[in-house]
């Protein structure tokens, strides 16, 4: 096993959000986000990304896709290999192609997922020795079978979770704190997917806190949950908090606004 490497970045790729963003896909009508304020506190998410020793990439807005600010979801990127994924969501299914120019010039090795399933990367944590991948309404069979031979290839076990119906995706509802501990919300650690791991679960009533990103020595979280913040303070992490409000109008958290990797 390669000790940390789950968690210790040397870039970040991320992408502005569009004007279009106010047209983004959503579970429930929370009202559009604003683009300025997006584009402000894409900037701050940006900023706090630098602070935690990372080099990042910001690419331009794509208008034609209202989601591509969640750049994570168009590919997973391990060390020098970037996989390029095919999104679940028929408005989004033109990211990865869009996003590839940019994988071919950052990664010594790109993989187009093969076959014709789907994956979001929203829909996958990555520890140290496993690549966790949830079946949700944007990642179905196929697409985990095609990813799970590509990332044994690459030295981690695909692992295949049934996440719970409610969550849009996997990794809305968990974050990675470290090598052996994630963070959940009580409905996802309960179906015991993390039994290997070290589960701290989110308080009640602070369940949006749950999609979390470790990068270096922070622990990046949406603003606004105050018992998760302490509760991650007193387990000794460094915790920088971070406003979301516009991309949660959008079901989209921290994790989807940047892919994080280690060039070596
Ligand atoms: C979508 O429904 O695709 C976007 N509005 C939100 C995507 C959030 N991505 C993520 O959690 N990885």
């Amino acid at each position: 096993m390669n000790s940390d490497r789950s968690f210790t970045f040397s870039h970040a790729l991320c992408r502005r959000p569009a004007k279009s963003v106010c047209s983004g896909l959503r579970a429930e009508d929370h009202g559009d986000p604003d683009h300025d304020q997006f584009m402000a506190h894409h900037q701050l998410y940006v900023n706090a990304l630098q602070a935690a020793q990372c080099e990042v990439i910001v690419l331009d807005a794509l208008e034609a896709y209202p989601d591509s600010v969640f750049i994570e979801d168009a590919a997973l990127c391990l060390g020098n290999t970037a996989i390029a994924l095919r999104p679940g969501a028929t408005s989004r299914f033109g990211e990865s192609a869009a996003l590839l120019p940019t994988l071919q010039k950052t990664f010594k090795s790109v993989i187009s997922l093969p076959g014709e399933g789907y994956v979001d990367g929203g829909d996958i944590l990555v520890t140290d020795n496993e690549v966790l991948i949830g079946l949700s309404s944007r990642t179905n069979e196929a697409g985990y079978n095609a990813l799970s031979d590509v990332v044994s290839g690459l030295g981690y076990i695909a692992r295949k979770i049934l996440t719970p119906t409610e969550i849009l995706h996997f990794k809305t509802d968990c974050g990675l704190l470290d090598s052996g501990t994630v963070f959940a919300t009580q409905a996802l650690a309960a179906t015991g997917c993390f039994n290997d791991y070290r589960v701290i679960t989110a308080p009640a009533g602070e369940e949006a806190a749950a999609n979390l990103i470790r990068v270096n020595d922070y622990v990046m979280m949406s603003d606004g949950y105050p018992k998760t913040r302490e509760m991650l303070e007193s387990d000794g992490y460094q915790v920088a908090c971070l406003p979301n409000s516009e991309a949660a109008k959008i079901d989209g958290g921290l994790s989807c606004m940047s892919l994080r990797f280690k060039l070596i």
